[in-house]
């Protein structure tokens, strides 16, 4: 008798804990709104009466994955889409877009496809960051802090996906891809260019240029936090956007800049979509992806989910 009353106090335990864990989840579910997408009731003209219908997104699911999308594909997952990743070195999992194309495991932090999200943000919007993270093209930025987690601890390959409003595609790989921590203002570092786009990052072909809007090693800027080498004002005010900006020609690359809905633009400041060895200062691209995984993961096909 004794035996089984200590088999039933087991069972009740694990039951217990079944239905902590049911609240937990479901807990989780009504603070997280970003596991619901709001269906596009639009076939109503009268705005009173549109509703807001929440879906399960195909990331429904509560499992969260070790570390990045690489880990994702590791694990039998190859579609592409949102999944729920959490970096060891960082407690709370996050949600992000995994890039199952493209040989697969890419953790996508950058997106540009409409102009929809308003990527002129202060510096703790940048940190933790914005945007929507919902559909396929759907634009945000991961976050600074996300993006550090992601990157610490070992070597990283960054691909640049690039379009144009004609649909031609460029990319560029840079290896060991790094950003430091909030305290070091998030600077990045980046190894051997590759690729069909122009080594943008490192500021372009001539001795000027590199001195003048290289990204390597340059902290990152927003328009309320000036960390560029520009004595005359903010790069980031100037381009109205975070980024990694130099000096008096701020960047040679810019993928947060302004979204103009066509190629070639005109203004005050060369504030668009930039990667100035492709499409020069005065053409801002349709499409942008900036994904990273490990080189052990290389695929020099380089097609792109875009
Ligand atoms: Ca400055």
């Amino acid at each position: 008798c004794k035996l089984e009353i200590a088999k039933l106090q087991q069972k009740l335990k694990i039951l217990q804990n079944q239905l902590l864990l049911g609240e937990w989840q479901l807990k989780d579910l009504k603070e997280h709104k970003y596991y619901w997408v709001k269906s596009k009731e639009t076939k109503f003209k009268n705005h009173e009466i549109e509703k807001d219908v929440y879906l399960p997104t195909t990331s429904g699911s509560l499992i969260v994955y070790d570390h990045d999308c690489s880990a994702v594909y590791n694990s039998g997952k190859t579609t592409s889409g949102y999944y729920r990743v959490r970096p060891k070195s960082i407690a709370e999992p996050f949600l992000v877009y995994c890039d199952m194309l493209d040989g697969g495991g890419w953790t996508v932090f950058q997106r540009r496809s409409n102009g929809k999200v308003n990527f002129n943000r202060g510096w703790n919007e940048y940190k933790s960051g914005f945007g929507l993270f919902q559909g396929k093209k759907d634009e945000y930025w991961l976050g600074n802090d996300y993006l550090h987690a992601l990157l610490s601890n070992k070597n990283n390959l960054l691909k640049i996906d690039l379009m144009d409003w004609k649909g031609v595609k460029k990319h560029a790989f840079y290896e060991d891809f790094q950003i430091k921590d909030e305290k070091d203002n998030y600077g990045v570092e980046f190894g051997t260019y590759s690729g069909d786009a122009g080594d943008a990052l490192s500021g372009g072909a001539n001795f000027d240029m590199q001195w003048s809007a290289s990204h390597q090693g340059m902290s990152f800027s927003t328009p309320d936090r000036d960390n560029d080498r520009f004595l005359g004002g903010n790069c980031a005010t100037e381009n109205n956007c975070g980024w990694w900006f130099n000096r008096t020609r701020c960047h040679a690359a810019n993928l947060n800049g302004h979204y103009y809905k066509e190629g070639v633009y005109q203004g005050n400041y060369d504030n668009g979509i930039i990667w100035v060895t492709w499409q020069g200062f005065w053409y801002s691209l349709k499409y942008t992806a900036m994904k990273v995984r490990p080189p052990s993961f290389i695929d020099l096909l380089g097609s792109g989910d875009g």
